[in-house]
């Protein structure tokens, strides 16, 4: 079936990274006829695109992976707590082939259209290289990090020498051995290159806008009495990666942060110092991310950590942030980032003294001079959220385009499906995204599975959310992304990053537990106004 020219299936999946294929693990196993999509030629979304030196998952390994299968869990053994992207893609490879998943996958193939039909209550897909499909059910599992951005700089594409995009990084491993090379960007991507080619590189420039608060991530290789440990733990950590607010196995502190002694508090930060990647979030004092007191008493801390690690002050000061405090944008770990400026070979542009005023065919010039470069590595971001769905040329019901209808920013039920858009899904798309990435996709998954059952057992063909609880949902989570959310609106979860688009928060504040209780409410009420029928609006 992969390379067949057309297809008429039950369900299309657009998308072969971690949501993806679970998705379509979840149709098969349900009997129905089924195919994705993949514009890349393998599986495994943001751990096939982001290839660049020094990208691993800031999820521990274990919380990331897969737990429909005991059998996978036990079998696949993670070899650090958080593993590097080529790990990560041999795993996404060997789950669809444990499960026979790959001839059901057409690599090469991008959705140029997806046309709802109402007469026949399916989707009309067609491709780049001429393929056509129906689907009665179309998953967009497109990811919410995968359109690539540059910015529009002058001369972009002048330059000469050798120029990558953290987010589109060739499979040929790049050569930085005794290079001049420019990172632009300290976002996660810009600060887990950085260290990484710092010590192979002949010079290292950072070009630096605004410096994020990067924290250690703490990695280290899983000892074989933690392998044994995580074997015999399938059942427990499932549970509470499970039943997480935010997918993790990092346990929620109940501390306020002023509850303590200054003693005390110096030491209890010393102690979540030390946790892994999200822990710095999860486990700090509760109040850590919402009280801006409580946010600048652990803000101050990470700045003082950031000046020892850097020897020459004034670098040091350029790098602590003094627009956002600590999770007013999404914090990246990192491993030796802020070490890495006391390397000899390594410099730090600050563009807000010095902004770019043009890239040429050697190199890149700010306002105080030309520097010249082999290689310009662009880690500018992503078109969050939206980017790959606003792309997908879909058009619902009445000839309605997706880009018309979230012009103004995305309008959605539960972050998995829209009105106008019958029998049409987006597991891990806008106001979903709470936390742990592959554990609030699954729950979405498990939904979309559960209403395409319920549907098919009662005989209905199309499904489309009511628009008043697409509405409840969607102004839920506006207003929850000032009263509930950490992130400014300077951080890219509002698509500020992207020149023109509009501001609208992406993310999910909710949390996942009112995500899973917003499910329980439509499947309770065996999806009441889920199946309007012919005459519904
Ligand atoms: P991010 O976090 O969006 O970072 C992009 C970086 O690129 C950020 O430092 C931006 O600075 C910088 N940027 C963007 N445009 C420019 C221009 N014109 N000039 C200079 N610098 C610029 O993307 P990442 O790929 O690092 O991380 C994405 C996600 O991947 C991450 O959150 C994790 O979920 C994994 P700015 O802050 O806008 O001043």
């Amino acid at each position: 079936m992969g390379q067949d020219q057309t297809a008429d299936v039950d369900i299309l999946i657009v998308g072969a990274g971690v949501t993806g294929i679970y998705q379509l693990y979840r149709a098969r196993e349900a009997g129905y006829s089924a195919q994705m999509v993949e514009q890349g030629t393998g599986v495994g979304g943001t751990w096939y695109w982001n290839r660049y030196p020094g990208a691993r998952y800031d999820s521990e390994s274990y919380t990331y992976g897969y737990f429909f299968s005991e059998e996978l869990f036990r079998e696949w053994e993670w070899t650090e707590h958080f593993a590097g992207q080529a790990e990560n893609e041999r795993y996404f490879n060997y789950v669809v082939d444990k499960f026979d998943l790959r001839r059901l996958i057409r690599f090469n193939t991008k959705v140029t259209a997806a046309v709802w039909d109402e007469a026949s209550a399916t989707w009309l897909v067609e491709a780049n290289d001429g393929y056509r499909a129906r689907a009665r059910y179309l998953v967009a599992a497109t990811g919410v990090l995968s359109v690539p951005f540059y910015p529009a700089v002058p001369g972009r594409e002048d330059f000469q020498g050798e120029a990558y995009h953290t987010g589109l990084w060739p499979k040929t491993p790049v050569d930085f051995a005794g290079k001049r090379v420019a990172v632009i960007g300290t976002g996660s991507s810009g600060v887990q290159v950085v260290p990484v080619i710092a010590p192979e590189v002949a010079e290292l420039t950072v070009y630096q806008r605004t410096p994020n608060w990067a924290t250690p991530l703490n990695n280290r290789p899983i000892t074989p009495d933690e392998q044994a440990e995580l074997k015999a733990s399938f059942a427990s950590i499932k549970e509470t990666v499970g039943k997480s607010p935010s997918g993790f196995l990092h346990v929620h502190s109940d501390k306020s942060t002023f509850d303590d002694s200054p003693e005390d508090r110096l030491a209890f930060y010393e102690r979540v110092w030390t946790l892994g990647g999200f822990g710095k979030i999860i486990s700090n004092y509760r109040d850590m991310t919402l009280n801006p007191a409580a946010n600048a008493e652990w803000s101050r801390f990470v700045a003082d950590k950031i000046r020892s690690a850097v020897h020459d002050p004034a670098t040091a000061e350029k790098l602590i942030p003094t627009d956002h405090g600590y999770a007013g944008k999404r914090p990246p770990y990192v491993t030796d980032y802020y070490e890495a400026f006391n390397r000899p070979n390594v410099k730090l542009v600050d563009l807000t003294q010095t902004p770019i005023t043009t890239v040429t065919e050697t190199g890149i010039e700010t306002a105080d001079g030309l520097r010249e470069f082999d290689i310009i590595v662009w880690a500018t971001g992503f078109d969050f959220g939206t980017g790959a769905l606003n792309r997908l040329g879909a058009v619902g019901r009445d000839g309605l385009t997706l880009k018309e209808y979230w012009a103004d920013g995305p309008l959605t039920y539960l972050g998995l499906m829209c009105h106008h858009f019958p029998n049409f899904f987006f597991p891990g798309g806008p106001h979903g995204a709470a936390g742990n990435n592959p554990r609030y996709s699954g729950d979405q998954s498990d939904f979309i599975a559960g209403i395409i059952d319920y549907a098919r057992d009662h005989g209905q063909t199309a499904i489309e959310v009511p628009k008043a609880l697409e509405n409840e949902w969607t102004d839920m989570v506006n207003e929850a992304a000032y009263t509930m959310s950490p992130f400014k609106e300077l951080s890219y979860f509002f698509g500020t990053n992207i020149p023109g688009k509009a501001k609208a928060f992406l993310l999910n504040s909710l949390g996942r537990p009112k995500l899973l209780q917003m499910m329980e409410t439509a499947i309770k009420s065996d999806y009441d106004g889920f199946f309007p029928g012919p005459e519904g609006e």
